[in-house]
Parts: C-alpha cells; structure tokens; sequence
C-alpha cells in the first residue's frame, strides 16, 4: 500500500535530527528501489512548509544570510531544514578558502536541521538525492532553506525545485547587467543585495537591479519582484525579507499556485532525469509512449519509466 503523506510527515515531524539523518541515509542506501520511490512520493504531497531557495555567485553571502535566516526562525518557534548545495567542482573557487561562511548551529537544537549535498550528476545543478532531501525536509520542518551558488546555468538548477527564490547580490560586482543579459533576471520572486553596509555602493545596486528588473520582459504572473537591501552581518532587513518570503509564500497559496508549481516542477524533473539517464532520444521515446503521465507520483514514476526504457533500450 502507497505512503501516506500524513504518516510520512508525522513520522519525520518532532522525530528528531537522527530520525531526518536516517531518512536522507535511504535516499542512497535504498537508491532504486519502490519502497524508497514511495516514501519520497509520499514526502512530496505532504504540504504545509515552504521551500526557500537562495542563489547567487560565489561569495555572495548566502551562508551568512542563511545564518541569520535559521537565528530569524528559530525565534519565532519555526523549525528549519537547510540544505547546501556544494558544486561538486569549484573552478574559481567559492569565496576565499577560510572566508567561507559555515552554517553554524547549536547541536542540541532539535529545531534545526542542516546537510550539505554535492551537486552531483550534473554540474552546478541540482542532483536527483538534492531533489529527494528536499522533499523530506519539506515534510519534517516547518521551513526549508537551499543554498546553492549559481542560478540560470541548467534547466535542473534550484529555482526549479524550490517555491521562492532569492537572488543574491553583491554591491559593486555588476552582477545584475551581467544577470540581465543572461536572462536570469527572470527567474528571481525576490532580489536581494546583501552587504548592505557597503553604503553607496549597496544603495546602487538596488537601483541597478530596479532598473533591470523594469527593462527586462519579467514574466512574475502578477507578482511584483521585490529589491531588498539588506546586511546579515549586521542584522538589517532580515526581518524586511522574511515579510517578503511570507508575502510570497500567500501570493502561491492563492488560486492553486502553489500546487500547480509543484506539479509543473516534478514534471519538469521526471523528464529531466529521463534525458540524463537515457538521452534525448529516450526522452523522445517515452514521451511517444506515454510514459511520463505519472507526474503526481515522480519518484515511482521515474523507476516505472527507468524499468520500461531500459527493458525496450534491451538495456536489461
Ligand atoms: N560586509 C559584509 N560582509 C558580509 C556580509 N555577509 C557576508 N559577508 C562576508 O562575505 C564573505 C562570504 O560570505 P558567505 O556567507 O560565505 O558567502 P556565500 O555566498 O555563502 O559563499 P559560497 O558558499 O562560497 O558561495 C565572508 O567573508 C562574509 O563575512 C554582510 O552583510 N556584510
Ligand atoms: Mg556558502
């Protein structure tokens, strides 16, 4: 009998940080097998949390934000699931060795919870376990925050697996031309440029991105991008984003959003992962054959296509 989404998020909530560790120890130990596929699933339709995905380049301050985000929550009573995408390689390095930011917790707080997650299978995108750990901390926590450096680079990045993104910024870099001319400025529900004790610098990249924002042909779908300035070093406007967050977090909760994001999101996933595993021409196949409808169900659908391709392919 399938998971229930209730059972699963029961059994995940208030069960502890080994409980949640357990969990994400499945999504490789059990790697392929239906069980797993269920519990994910099942992991998948349990609502009520809301998925933070914060981006941005290198050095940019995500960790340090983060930092300040889980503090903001921990306040207020919310529990919190982080989830740290590492590029599997750093070419150019992340910021300096030893200037990096960690996340940092107190172990004994069960309210928090923090993995950090190569981004594997494909570069500086997100890997189907990242998917995976999201749907379970999205089950376990009342909040869950991604950090992943990047955004716009591959179809399988962050802003596809998460229901608010944040793009970060950094005063006097010229990021936001460069995002502009790339197209990423369209994927943002919120732009934020951290540093803001940077003074003129910060004021003017808020004004730079304002000005990108208004050029660019954004498709929000009625939702006006908020530019946020603000410090995690400093404690300002933390308060001001998370207003924002919520008010972003409503804005999908009305008139089924939320739930038709979702639904486009694993669809989007499920043939993602068919194209990687099995080409453009597997893709081709399955989609000849009908085989991707199980949308509602991404993880038992994946191995169901995953055994149906490899069996026509006679790649068993
Ligand atoms: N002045 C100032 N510096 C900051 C602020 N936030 C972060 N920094 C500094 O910027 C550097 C990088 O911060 P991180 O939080 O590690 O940035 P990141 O985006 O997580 O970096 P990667 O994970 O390596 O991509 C560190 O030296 C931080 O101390 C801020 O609000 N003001
Ligand atoms: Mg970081």
């Amino acid at each position: 009998m399938a998971a229930g989404a209730d059972d699963v998020s029961n059994s995940l909530r208030g069960a502890g940080k080994l409980a949640l560790s357990r969990a994400l120890s499945r999504v490789e130990a059990e790697e392929g097998s239906a069980e797993l596929a269920d519990f994910l699933d099942a992991a998948c339709r349990a609502d009520g949390s809301h998925v933070l995905g914060l981006t941005g380049p290198p050095g940019v301050g995500k960790s340090t934000l983060t930092n300040a985000l889980i503090r903001a929550f921990r306040a207020r009573g919310e529990t919190v699931g982080v989830l740290a995408i590492d590029p599997s390689s750093r070419f150019s390095g992340g910021a300096l060795l030893g200037d990096r930011t960690r996340l940092s917790t107190d172990p004994d707080d069960q309210g928090v919870f923090v993995r950090s997650m190569a981004a594997r299978d494909r570069l500086g995108g997100l890997s189907d376990h990242a998917i995976a750990g999201i749907a379970i901390l999205r089950a376990a926590m009342d909040r869950v925050i991604v950090e992943s450096v990047g955004i716009g680079q591959s179809e399988a990045d962050v802003a596809f697996a998460v229901d608010t993104v944040v793009l970060c910024i950094q005063p006097g870099s010229g990021d936001s031309l460069q995002f502009m001319k790339a197209g990423v400025m369209e994927l943002p529900d919120i732009v934020a440029v951290t540093k803001g004790d940077m003074g003129q610098a910060a004021r003017r990249a808020v004004s730079d991105v304002e000005g990108a924002l208004s050029l660019g042909r954004v498709a929000t779908g009625g939702w006006p991008v908020p530019v946020l300035q603000l410090s995690a070093r400093d404690g300002v406007g933390i308060g001001d984003l998370i207003e924002k967050v919520d008010a972003h977090r409503d804005f999908l909760g009305e008139v089924g959003r939320l739930a038709r994001k979702r639904a486009a999101q694993q669809a989007q996933w499920l043939r993602d992962m068919v194209r990687v595993q099995f080409g453009k021409a597997g893709l081709r196949l399955a989609e000849e054959e009908g085989l991707l409808a199980g949308g509602s169900t991404p993880f038992t659908a994946l191995r169901q296509v995953s055994d149906e391709l490899n069996r026509r392919l006679g790649l068993v």
